[in-house]
């Protein structure tokens, strides 16, 4: 049978499906990916910008890259693939999304089951109590404000060396545990513990479907690796897997 085919009879027959994004289902959107072609990485070290002592070094810096990052999300809108896995959630029994996204754009399109598990460019956060704080969009913020208690506000999402928060990481891990059908789209997975979530998926016995531009490490490993753009594959799928059924 022609994988393709394959892939639309095991989705038509799935209860619990789960799902791993990355940069690059937003890249459609209009948002830079980390690695591969024109990735943000190329050009700096990540570690210059996303983690806490690049941040304590020059917070000015950092927030002025994020303030940039936020408005470019702002400004775009929720592609192909976005609303496709938000159609997705309305069909099945048990559906969840696990992102690496930062963008937001999995809630705009619809979804409902998302876990965050680097966390959000529109919220900020106190860097000593945790409490959580509004972002004002629009506003240029390059001093960073402090929180009622002293500590300095940072954008909520997780930075290289810190931990993921905790419900969302159990969640996933939950949910790639019991699925029957486990996506992984538009990652790289290479940063853990996130890359780890398809793998825990095909060792219970989950059929892994990969869509990505180019191989993974992952590629050899699941049962489909669908090479393309995620925005006009998933969409195409999901239609064949709607016929007839
Ligand atoms: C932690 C915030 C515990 C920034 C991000 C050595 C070995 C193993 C692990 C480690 C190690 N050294 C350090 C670690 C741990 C580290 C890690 O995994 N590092 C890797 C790089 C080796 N992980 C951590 O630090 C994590 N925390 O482990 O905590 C701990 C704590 C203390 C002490 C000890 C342990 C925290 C990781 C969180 C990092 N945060 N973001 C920000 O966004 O501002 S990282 C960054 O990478 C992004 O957030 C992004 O979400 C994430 C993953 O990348 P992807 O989403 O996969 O994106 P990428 O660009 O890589 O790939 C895009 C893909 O899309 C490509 O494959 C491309 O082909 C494809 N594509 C492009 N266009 C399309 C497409 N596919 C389909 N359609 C298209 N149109
Ligand atoms: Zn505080």
């Amino acid at each position: 049978m022609e994988i393709l085919e394959q892939v639309v009879q095991v989705c038509r027959h799935a209860q619990h499906v789960g799902v791993l994004s990355g940069a690059g289902i937003s890249a459609e959107s209009g948002v830079a990916t980390f690695r591969g072609e024109n990735g943000i990485w190329n050009k700096i070290n990540p570690l210059e910008l996303a983690s806490m002592q690049a941040f304590m070094r020059n917070p000015e810096r950092i927030l002025e890259w994020y303030n940039h990052r936020r408005e470019i999300i702002l400004s775009v809108q929720p592609n192909a693939a976005h609303f496709t896995l938000a159609a997705m959630e309305n069909h099945y029994p048990r559906f969840a999304v696990s992102t690496q996204n930062i963008d937001g754009l999995h809630q705009r399109a619809g979804s409902r089951c998302v876990q965050e598990l680097h966390g959000s460019i529109l919220r900020n956060r106190c860097t000593d109590c945790g409490e959580m704080a509004e972002v004002d969009p629009v506003a240029e913020v390059t001093t960073p404000p402090r929180c009622h208690c002293g500590g300095l506000i940072r954008p909520d999402i997780v930075w290289f060396g810190e931990m993921l928060p905790e419900a969302a990481l159990t969640e996933s891990v939950q949910v790639a545990r019991q699925a029957d059908v486990y996506f992984s789209i538009g990652t790289s997975a290479v940063v853990y513990p996130a890359a780890q979530l398809p793998y825990e998926a095909l060792e219970r016995g989950a059929y892994v479907i990969e869509i990505n531009l180019e191989p993974t490490d992952l590629s050899n490993v699941v049962h489909a690796s669908l090479r393309g753009k995620a925005g006009e594959i998933l969409p195409r799928l999901w239609q064949k897997v709607l016929m007839d059924s």
